[in-house]
């Protein structure tokens, strides 16, 4: 008897999964491929059931006689191992990242003489419904909180983007790329003080005031599902910091890195050329503390910033307020540098490796940019963020762009640098 595969990257079934599987179940013998966790979140949506439910799930339909794991986007491995005689798939990948699948499940095919049939993809009303249900579910505050610690467990390192508004989130949310053969998107989201500050005119010194950034995450997860770890900059008067650990984990956000800077607070970047204290490690602490004792959920972190490399206070220092702040309760460490080598930062988490082989560490490369994520890993670094390029990439574009027009008196020159406002659209979804 003929086998015919198909692979599923799905939570629920809807007529176009059955109407592959009918289509399979009249070629042959059927096996469906669940796709793992760490497969699935390089190019889809986060999962919202386990892969043990969904392999059930695939199990339980009508005409499915096997499911197997397929660990990989690329079908090399399940292909070698199957051998089936048809590939079953949507008519939906021939564009776009997903089409290098489609090729190689094709130069895979051709190699024994296999086959590929592609189902005409089914897109109706009931479909569209079940999809926005999901998307729905993975923005609710439970599910999203919860995502940061889950990817942290799942991925070599977490991907984390910059968004200050819709517009940004949504590029976080959406972009999705293939080189090389692998896929690739961002896993979180970064709601940074300077360009949240920046995209309001204002300078990055807690001047723009947690109702105001409240709004700005209120704006993102509007549009996402993705997880948001805000800065939260000095975390303020622990006083004030308590109520505010509230509302965010109420929200749904996943953490809130603050760091160990008092008085009037100035972007690290600027180092020591503008004057910046560093809090005494005990106040430090007992903020920290406060706020895990005040938090509800397990899934809501409290990140430790150390300013001690970016403040000249040395290593030894930013060690001793690594440990003493983990042991406040701090749910992961943020070590930052200005430095244009990330040596000093590959020394600290080399070291903090030796005594602490769990707690995250969190680094972001913006001086030091020509380290990879790789790199990091392999020195123990958990989360990385990329916590300005958005705004940076925007702001000389849009200045061009003003200046063009102003020279030209019209718009036509900047014509060529423009998106298609229909391209722009695209992004944007509607109920
Ligand atoms: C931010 O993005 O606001 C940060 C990171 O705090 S940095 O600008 O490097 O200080
Ligand atoms: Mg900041």
């Amino acid at each position: 008897m003929k086998t015919s595969y198909a692979c599923f990257c799905t939570d629920i079934i809807h007529e176009g999964h059955r109407n592959i599987i009918a289509h399979a179940r009249k070629l042959g013998r059927v096996i469906i491929g669940a796709m793992t966790d760490e497969a699935l979140i390089r190019y889809n949506k986060f999962p919202t059931i386990p892969l043990e439910e969904r392999i059930e799930l695939y199990q339980s339909q009508d005409g499915v006689d096997e499911v197997v794991i397929q660990d990989n986007i690329m079908y090399d491995k399940v292909i070698a191992a199957l051998k089936p005689d048809y590939v079953v798939h949507g008519d939906n990948w021939k564009n776009g990242p997903e089409l290098a699948i489609r090729q190689n499940v094709l130069f895979l095919l051709e190699g024994y003489g296999g086959k590929l049939v592609e189902v005409p993809y089914t897109y109706n009303e009931q479909v569209k419904k079940m999809d926005q249900q999901l998307r729905e579910r993975l923005a609710m505050p439970e599910y999203r909180r919860k995502r940061l610690r889950q990817l942290i467990g799942m991925c070599p390192v977490v991907k984390t983007i910059e968004a200050h508004n819709g517009l940004t989130g949504l590029i976080a949310e959406k972009t999705v790329v293939e080189h090389d053969g692998r896929f690739d998107q961002f896993d979180a989201m970064w709601v940074s003080s300077l360009c949240d500050s920046t995209a309001k005119g204002k300078p990055d010194i807690e001047l723009v005031d947690m109702s105001s950034r409240l709004r700005t995450i209120d704006d993102i997860m509007e549009v996402t599902t993705k997880p948001i770890i805000l800065d939260g900059d000095t975390g303020g008067l622990t006083e004030h910091f308590v109520y505010n650990v509230r509302t965010l984990e109420r929200l749904g956000v996943s953490a809130v890195i603050i760091e160990d800077k008092t008085g009037l607070k100035k972007n690290s970047l600027f180092g020591t050329e503008v004057l910046q204290l560093q809090d005494s490690v005990e106040n430090f602490c007992a903020k920290i503390s406060a706020g895990k004792k005040i938090q509800l959920t397990e899934d809501f972190m409290i990140i430790a910033r150390i300013e001690s490399l970016i403040l000249e206070q040395g290593m030894e220092d930013a060690l001793f307020r690594a440990a003493a702040y983990v042991n406040a309760g701090a749910d992961g460490i943020m070590i930052h540098s200005r430095k244009k080598e990330a040596g000093e930062i590959f020394e600290f988490c080399d070291r903090f490796r030796e005594f602490d082989k769990h707690t995250p560490l969190v680094v972001v490369p913006t001086s030091f940019n020509n380290v990879t994520e790789e790199e990091l890993a392999a020195h123990g670094v958990n989360i990385v963020i990329y916590a300005n390029q958005l705004t940076r990439s925007a702001f000389p574009a849009m200045k061009s762009t003003a200046e063009e027009i102003l020279k030209n008196h019209r718009a036509l020159e900047a014509d060529s640098r423009l998106m298609p406002f229909g391209d722009i659209i695209t992004l944007i979804d509607e109920l």
